[in-house]
């Protein structure tokens, strides 16, 4: 494999994240099924024509047999993929622990763990100690498959450590850092007993990436307070070398969404749906079931509404769909069934014998049947804490060409800089005001939603996946050129 011939205009890039883009269910002692999981990033990648995408990263199974390494391996192969092997303490360390319990949280604002302060200050250690040993990992795959000229781009707060590894094995190889949450305010990340040694890492890269230029601003602030560097209207300035710092909003494939609507089960399936709520306007909310998505702070606006408004009350229905995720967590657990008490008692209040006035679902929904939802949708809900960007967004407004639905959406989405001119932009904090905007936005005049939608539309269609891909990895390149003219002057 490594010995093929490559047209001489096609640049490898070498995508690390932590999960690849496949699903591998373990069918004998060395044979895989494997399913391409279709999110966004993977159809930005393929979208990419000039680059031929791998993919390294955990394959989300626990595969302790060298058989089984073995056939998984060549099984990943023919997709493109090369897996890194964690253990089980490794995983419930760095991805349970270090990645999901402590970055996570904190950058969505919502602090450091709390309870029991000494003991998560125990654990924060050995956590942070196989977060290192985890992304040592990744680097060594890395390392083996990288050939010159090849571009690593690294994905997101699992892989901080990644870039100052990969220069270690080597100072030429092109490395570009993304992150796909926010950057939040230096103030917070001081908070983190890792924060130098972090930033210290992720400065390793030649280029490093944010959804928007407010995360880019906060973390040139975060070098230049926490390690004094100096930050410079390009990026991060230490000792003469420059770690180039800038904004690259992600899209999606929005052309994939707007022919899917024309795919006949779609069309039958929206004609179910709208059957199914005829006389009623539908609210649509689709969430992974995460604390930063406000979720509850959502249902209780929603509830809101309908005790302020009587005459709406048979009228409309809320779709909430939340794919469960990180279960085994407890704080997940909680949330769960507090979002099922709220939606419980509200429809216990409001229901009538033969309708209720939310829907909710936990459960993922596949591309078609989410398609059909978002186009028969009159108002999508989208009211994150905080959110990197938030692609729900961008999904609903791609499917609404025939309705013009409005967006009711977070001001602490990523996404309110770029849709920000067609939503309602709210304070998901704020319950009366998104309970006001639900009214707003029910009420609206057909000329003002076509006006909105679009200039969401414009956008989602011209700013897609794909561009930001390319845009990313040319500007890596452009980086690393004039970083050595610079070095030869
Ligand atoms: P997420 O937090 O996962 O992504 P988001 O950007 O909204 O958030 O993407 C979620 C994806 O999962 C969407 O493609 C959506 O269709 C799908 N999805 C969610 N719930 C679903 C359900 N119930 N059924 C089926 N599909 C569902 C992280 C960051 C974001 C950032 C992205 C990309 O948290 O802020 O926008 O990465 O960088």
């Amino acid at each position: 494999e490594r010995q093929e011939v490559r047209p001489y205009n096609r640049q490898r890039l070498l995508v690390v994240a932590n999960r690849l883009p496949v699903s591998a269910v373990r069918r004998g002692e060395d044979s895989w099924s494997l399913e391409i999981s279709a999110g966004g990033l993977v159809s930005a990648l393929l979208g990419v024509k000039e680059f031929e995408a791998r993919w390294i990263g955990w394959a989300g199974v626990n595969v302790p047999d060298e058989v089984g390494q073995k056939a998984l391996t060549k099984a990943l192969a023919e997709k493109r993929c090369i897996p890194v092997f964690l253990d089980e303490e490794i995983v419930h360390q760095y991805y349970n622990g270090y990645c999901n319990n402590i970055l996570w949280p904190l950058f969505h604002y919502l602090g450091l763990p709390q309870e029991d302060r000494l003991a998560t200050t125990r654990s924060f250690q050995s956590q942070f100690t196989a977060y290192k040993k985890a992304n040592q990992m990744f680097a060594d795959v890395v390392n083996e498959h990288y050939e010159e000229g090849d571009v690593v781009w690294c994905h997101d707060y699992h892989l901080m450590f990644l870039p100052k590894c990969l220069k270690e094995y080597n100072s030429k190889m092109k490395v570009g850092w993304f992150l796909h949450t926010p950057f939040p305010s230096s103030e917070i990340h001081r908070t983190l007993p890792s924060r130098s040694e972090l930033l210290r890492s992720v400065l390793a890269a030649d280029l490093v990436g944010f959804h928007t230029y407010d995360y880019a601003r906060h973390f040139v602030s975060a070098c230049t307070r926490i390690l004094g560097l100096e930050g410079t209207p390009e990026g991060v300035e230490d000792q003469g070398r420059l770690t180039r710092v800038a904004a690259f909003p992600i899209g999606i494939d929005s052309e994939r969404f707007i022919r899917a609507l024309e795919v006949p089960d779609v069309i039958q399936h929206m004609k179910e749906l709208k059957e199914r709520f005829a006389g009623r306007k539908v609210m649509l909310g689709v969430d992974r079931l995460d604390m930063i998505k406000g979720i509850p702070q959502k249902i209780l606006a929603f509830e809101k509404f309908l005790e302020e408004n009587a005459s709406w009350r048979d009228k409309v229905v809320l779709l909430q769909i939340a794919v469960p995720t990180r279960t085994d967590v407890s704080e997940y657990q909680k949330l769960t069934s507090q979002v099922h008490e709220i939606v419980g008692r509200i429809n216990g209040r409001f229901g009538t014998l033969t309708q209720v006035p939310i829907h909710h679902l936990d459960r993922s929904l596949d591309f078609y049947a989410l398609c059909a939802l978002y186009a028969v949708t009159d108002v999508a809900l989208v009211t994150s804490l905080r959110d990197g960007m938030n692609l729900v967004s961008y999904e609903f407004v791609a499917c609404q060409e025939a309705k013009k639905g409005v967006l009711i959406l977070s001001e602490f989405a990523g996404a309110a800089q770029s849709l920000g001119a067609g939503a309602i932009l709210v304070n998901p904090w704020n319950i009366t005001e998104v309970a006001a905007s639900i009214g707003q936005a029910l009420n609206m005049s057909a000329e003002e939603r076509e006006k909105r939608h679009w200039h969401n539309f414009h956008h989602v269609k011209t700013h897609t996946a794909q561009e930001w891909a390319e845009t990313f990895v040319s500007e890596l390149n452009d980086t690393v050129i004039e970083a050595q003219l610079r070095i030869s002057k």
